[in-house]
């Protein structure tokens, strides 16, 4: 399995608003240099630098606007005398306000997000870009005949929509992928996101289409972030009418209902008639994570891998969240191993 990556993320690190505590996120630079050092170790040794950052393609799934406030914002926060660190809002356009984009970069801020646990420092546009090339290039291969390859994004992508940012994501890393499915002739696409967190981005960005399905299992949203999306009854809008398939899980969930809820979805796909498959794989379900609560063992992700193989489906894998940082390689690889046989 070939596998797509750069140093480029050592530059994001950045702060994030904790249930009340300003902290180091806990996305931080760490986590892609544990996953590069256990690919290294258990024999995944294709690694490649991706192509140069297309942003046309980036443009058919973020706005245009939107690009341009990520690129810009760091250097307009410190124009501005701004004196923290990291880049982040103060207020969010909620119920009753109107969607009017304000001038200046704090409000801005507020405009283009929709979570304080994720700010921006000045490498977070280079690395964000890095881990968006990766995701193309991971899906270019596959769409050049490769059974599987795997992008080791960070940040990871699966929150950010259209023009918003937010739980530690920017640029939808999987949607790029399935959109570069899609304008490279693959007529239908499946995206299967297995992290613990609902991928309300990339359901939100193709609600409404119907070329490209999204099934989600997560914690229940009325518990747990991103807490206003990804509720049973989300099933797409139409075009997109029947593409969506969201799995809430509780708080607390055990791996056999976790993969009881795989096999719906595995089936869910297959209905779908999906030509390839993109999956948004955090391991966030393992049962140390720190900021999770499902229950799911290392073993467990070589059990997810191998299940993986039943789609018969060519399958680029792209690296979402996993917190655990001492467990995170084994359980990410173990993914990636099982899958291979
Ligand atoms: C990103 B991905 C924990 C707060 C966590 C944000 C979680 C983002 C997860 N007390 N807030 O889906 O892994
Ligand atoms: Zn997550």
């Amino acid at each position: 399995m070939r596998i797509f990556a750069t140093t480029g993320h050592h530059d994001h690190h950045c702060i994030e608003l904790d249930e009340g505590e300003l902290v180091p996120s806990w996305e931080g630079p760490d986590r892609g240099d544990i996953v590069d050092a256990e690919l290294q170790t258990r024999g995944f040794t294709d690694v490649r630098l991706p192509g140069a950052f297309d942003r046309a393609l980036v443009e058919q799934i973020h706005a245009p606007d939107y690009l341009e406030f990520l690129e810009t914002a760091h250097t307009r926060w410190v124009a501005a005398g701004k004196a923290g660190a990291c880049a982040m809002s103060n207020g969010w356009p909620a119920r009753r306000m109107r969607h009017i984009r304000p001038n200046g970069i704090v409000a801005q801020l507020g405009y283009y997000s929709f979570a304080a646990d994720c700010s921006i420092a000045e490498g977070t546009w280079s690395a964000v870009v890095d881990a968006a090339r990766s995701a193309d290039a991971a899906a270019q291969h596959v769409a050049a005949g490769a059974d599987s390859a795997f992008a080791r994004c960070r940040p990871p992508g699966h929150h950010a929509s259209r023009d918003q940012f937010g739980g530690y994501c920017y640029l939808n890393n999987a949607a790029i992928a399935a959109e570069r499915l899609r304008q490279s002739g693959v007529d239908h696409v499946a995206v299967l996101d297995v992290d613990y967190h609902h991928g309300n981005g990339t359901q939100d960005i193709f609600y409404h289409r119907g070329d490209v399905s999204f099934c989600s299992i997560h914690a229940d949203p009325k518990v747990e972030f991103p807490y206003f999306l990804g509720h049973g009854d989300e099933e797409g809008i139409a075009a997109g009418a029947g593409a969506n398939l969201n799995l809430p899980l509780p708080h607390g969930t055990e791996p056999d209902a976790w993969f009881a809820a795989l096999e719906t979805s595995l089936q869910w796909i297959s209905t779908r008639g999906a030509e390839a498959v993109v999956v948004s794989l955090g391991v966030d379900t393992f049962v140390g994570d720190p900021i999770s609560e499902f229950r799911l063992i290392a073993e467990d992700f070589t059990r997810l891998g191998r299940r993986l193989v039943a789609m018969n489906r060519p399958t680029v894998f792209v690296m979402e969240g996993g917190y655990a940082t001492e467990a995170l390689g084994t359980n990410m690889v173990n993914v990636l191993e099982a899958y291979l046989g």
